[in-house]
């Protein structure tokens, strides 16, 4: 494919390869590298920063007939299979294990768990799961000169010196191919409680979070947040989709289109997940953390999940933000990390300096609960020069102030390349290209993504 899921990049590739084998894969290297060709790696095409789709005419390498669950293992919870492998297939396939995946996020239906590793994706339940780096066991991956590295352990210990699977983990197809993952599951919790609340302010939001964590300690499993705006988005853009305390009775249609606010409460939204072992602790917990932040006036309204398709609701209008913002137009995203009390701040100077701008909307949502803010810029007349003027540099100038990353979780892809300063030492930048030089000699894996152009880089030692 050479356009991109948002449709803001694409290539002119009239080359697409489908290997379904890792020999295939090192033949296909082996002959680019020799040919000087250049390739790009696809997965599930899902990704956000224009990483997946070829900028030129660059082989489309894509993975999805690689796509065989190799093994798992009931007793350690370990998975092994081909990269290809579709996030959902493989949680359905362990859930009938008695396990789950330990990372999910809203394009679960259509990533590959190589496209997974290769974004170092994080997700909706990193807060209890933890990173990649984590559950990932091992990597088999093809290099550039098509060369098989097989660093497929099964293994939650082994120092056996460097620990190179992990160069491969958020390197965006810029260092080798994944062709299949061991990883670590977690046991399927036999209990999920999920609410959804509204809170007064962005202060509210973290004195909630903080006690969340305080007193749901170890269930705690997701601390989301979404802002008015974010809300008024879901519900305007994706059918079927509500706002979760919505009250029934004649004003309600009209609150609806007003996308939350009022009786729905507002102006911010948060959803929190536990999953534990017994329900009846698990909800006891969970009604007393929520008496207590209704009680101290941080919470001013909430709902408990009722049944699955309660649960599913509230998912929905969470991950069906980004698919919400697609449908309004074009939209410029921003997946930041810094300290939590930092996070909407930067919304509202965007909001500030785009209030000028007819029909042009920032919205602020992310996982709070691991200080990555999503803010989103949506803008249904179109990309301009005057917007992201508006916008760029002062994002990143002003996240990198306040020492925060300009890519939390989505990566760097072709869109964050030449800004990839503001987040790494020109030191550290230089490190990477000269591992990249070592690994990819001839250049031919992914150009143009990850690392700065010369324009923006020191010398390359
Ligand atoms: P692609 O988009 O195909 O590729 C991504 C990058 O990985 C590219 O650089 C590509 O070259 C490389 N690549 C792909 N496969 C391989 C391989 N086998 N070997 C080497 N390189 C490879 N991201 C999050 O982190 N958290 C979220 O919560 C989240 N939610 C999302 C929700 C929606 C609705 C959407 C559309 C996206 C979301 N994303 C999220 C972004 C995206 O889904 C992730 O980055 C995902 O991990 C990409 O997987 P993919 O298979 O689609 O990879
Ligand atoms: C999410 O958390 C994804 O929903 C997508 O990471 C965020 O679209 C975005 O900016
Ligand atoms: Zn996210």
């Amino acid at each position: 494919m050479n356009k991109d899921w948002m449709g803001k990049y694409s290539g002119s590739s009239s080359l697409g390869l489908r290997p379904s084998s890792t020999e295939q894969v090192s033949q296909i290297l082996a002959y680019c590298s020799l040919r000087r060709l250049a390739l790009v790696p696809q997965g599930g095409n899902t990704g956000l920063v224009g990483g997946s789709v070829p900028v030129f005419d660059e082989v489309v390498l894509n993975m999805s007939a690689m796509n065989k669950i190799l093994s798992f293992d009931e007793v350690s919870g370990v998975l092994v299979c081909q990269a290809g492998c579709i996030l959902q297939t493989l949680e359905e396939h362990v859930s009938q294990r008695g396990y789950i995946m330990p990372l999910d996020l809203g394009a679960k239906g259509s990533c590959h768990i190589g496209g997974n590793l290769s974004t170092n994706a994080g997700g909706l339940r990193l807060l209890r799961y933890g990173s990649l780096h984590g559950s990932v066991l091992g990597v088999e991956a093809v290099l550039p000169d098509g060369t098989v590295l097989d660093l497929l352990r099964q293994l939650r210990k082994d120092n056996t010196g460097y620990d190179l699977k992990q160069l491969f983990i958020g390197s965006e197809g810029t260092l080798g191919v994944i062709t299949a993952v061991a990883i670590q599951c977690a046991p399927k919790p036999a209990s999920v409680q999920l609410a959804f609340l509204s809170c007064p302010s962005f202060a509210a939001v973290q004195q909630v979070l903080r006690h969340a964590k305080q007193s749901l300690g170890e269930i705690l499993s997701a601390v989301e947040f979404l802002d008015q705006e974010s809300m008024a988005m879901a519900t305007q853009y994706l059918p079927g989709v509500s706002n979760p305390l919505a009250q029934a009775g004649p004003d309600a249609a009209q609150q609806q289109q007003q996308g939350g606010g009022g009786e729905q409460g507002g102006p911010f939204y948060m959803v929190v997940e536990t999953q534990g072992s017994h329900a009846g602790h698990d909800k006891e917990k969970l009604e007393g953390f929520l008496e207590a932040v209704m009680a101290d006036g941080s919470v001013a309204d909430g709902t408990l999940a009722e049944s699955q398709a309660q649960a599913a609701a509230i998912w929905r209008v969470r991950e069906g933000i980004t698919e919400s913002l697609v449908r309004r137009g074009a939209v410029y995203k921003y997946d930041l990390s810094m300290p939590t009390h930092k996070m909407y701040e930067l919304v509202q100077l965007v909001r500030q300096q785009v209030a000028h701008l007819p029909g042009v909307k920032a919205v602020g949502y992310g996982h709070v609960g691991d200080g990555n803010l999503h803010l989103n810029v949506s803008s249904p007349s179109g990309y301009s020069d005057e917007l992201e003027q508006l916008l760029e540099p002062f994002v990143y100038e002003w996240t990198a102030q306040q020492s925060g990353s300009i890519s939390a979780e989505h990566g760097i892809g072709l869109m964050k390349a030449p800004v990839l300063g503001y987040s790494k030492s020109s030191e550290a930048v230089n490190l990477m290209q000269r591992l990249k030089v070592l690994m990819d000699p001839h250049q031919i894996l992914n150009p143009y993504k990850v690392l700065p152009g010369v324009e923006h880089m020191g010398r390359v030692e």
